[in-house]
């Protein structure tokens, strides 16, 4: 046995060191991959990377077993409305240059969710390249679950990320429903289409603010943290829910008060109002606000334009 295992071993480790060798001249360097957590009952989230390929190629498709439908796709400004569309062509990676794929711009969209994204977990991704020759060739990855990006990928893009880039808006001071409405105006009030905020339901370290914008309507779930609030989801009806409070991480007893909060804090609303407020469909998760400055995922869709 020892005999054979001498032998062996090195001519294998020989023969997969060749492998690699020769897969490595095509292999695309990716960093910093994430893809973002998402809430109970959310169908489709987006993923990001850093890619650099050494020659150039094509980021042509992507799959994930957790996913029944996953594409490369854009954000684009349409008009007013930032809207997202898949590459038809693929994404170029120009030979040695570092492509980002990051909230608001290119990204990897996973639709038909099979089960939702926690948090610390990791998903199997496989990236789908073809070169100039037409050759395809896949790699497959194993990626961070997150709420945010990774803190390597935010140091390294501090232009796209308000609160850590220059052109930062300092977080909104005063009271916290101040803020939140500050925090709210900030990613969705548009010139023509002003967003009014109100009520603000502030209860610990989670808030709900009910919101108006033209003939849509809709509750925002936020958050305080250091950097001060952040919208986590926005929804309808839910977010007067406790037991929907709960799947975003929220403690029950927490949940059970803040809902009867919104729920007395509404009690003035007209039914038109409140009929606005529950006509926000499903949950849209948005994510903190500096990372979703220069338009996250939900934030730059803007309200109800998510169609997946
Ligand atoms: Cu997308």
């Amino acid at each position: 046995m020892h005999f054979f295992r001498s032998i062996k071993t090195p001519a294998s480790a020989l023969a997969l060191c060749m492998a690699m060798a020769g897969a490595s001249a095509q292999v695309v360097d990716v960093q910093n991959a994430w893809a973002r957590a998402t809430v109970q009952g959310q169908k489709a989230t987006g993923a990001f990377m850093l890619l650099k390929s050494p020659a150039e190629t094509t980021l042509v498709g992507v799959r994930s077993s957790v996913a029944g439908v996953a594409e490369v796709h854009e954000m684009k400004m349409e008009g007013d409305v930032m809207r997202m569309r898949a590459l038809p062509k693929g994404l170029d990676l120009p030979a040695g240059k570092a492509v980002e794929l990051k909230p608001g711009g290119y990204h990897l969209m996973l639709m038909d969710l099979k089960l939702p994204l926690l948090k610390d977990t990791t998903i199997p991704l496989t990236l789908v390249f073809k070169d100039a020759k037409g050759v395809e060739t896949t790699q497959a990855l194993r990626i961070p679950v997150s709420q945010t990006p990774p803190a390597s990928a935010a140091g390294g893009m501090q232009g796209d990320h308000g609160a850590m880039g220059h052109g930062a808006a300092p977080a909104p001071k005063g009271p916290d429903a101040d803020q939140i409405t500050a925090v709210m105006k900030k990613q969705f009030d548009r010139p023509d289409a002003p967003l009014a905020v109100a009520p603000v339901t502030v209860m610990g370290n989670y808030a709900v603010a009910g919101w108006i914008q033209g003939s849509k309507g809709g509750r925002a779930l936020l958050q305080k943290e250091s950097h001060g609030w952040f919208i986590v989801v926005c929804a309808g009806d839910g977010l007067k829910d406790a037991k929907v409070l709960q799947t975003t991480g929220m403690p029950a007893d927490h949940a059970t008060r803040l809902a009867a909060a919104v729920k007395a804090a509404e009690a003035k609303l007209s039914k038109d109002q409140l009929a606005l407020f529950a006509s926000f469909e499903g949950m849209l998760k948005v994510g903190p606000a500096g990372h979703d400055a220069a338009g996250g995922h939900g934030a730059s869709t803007g309200h109800g334009a998510h169609k997946h």
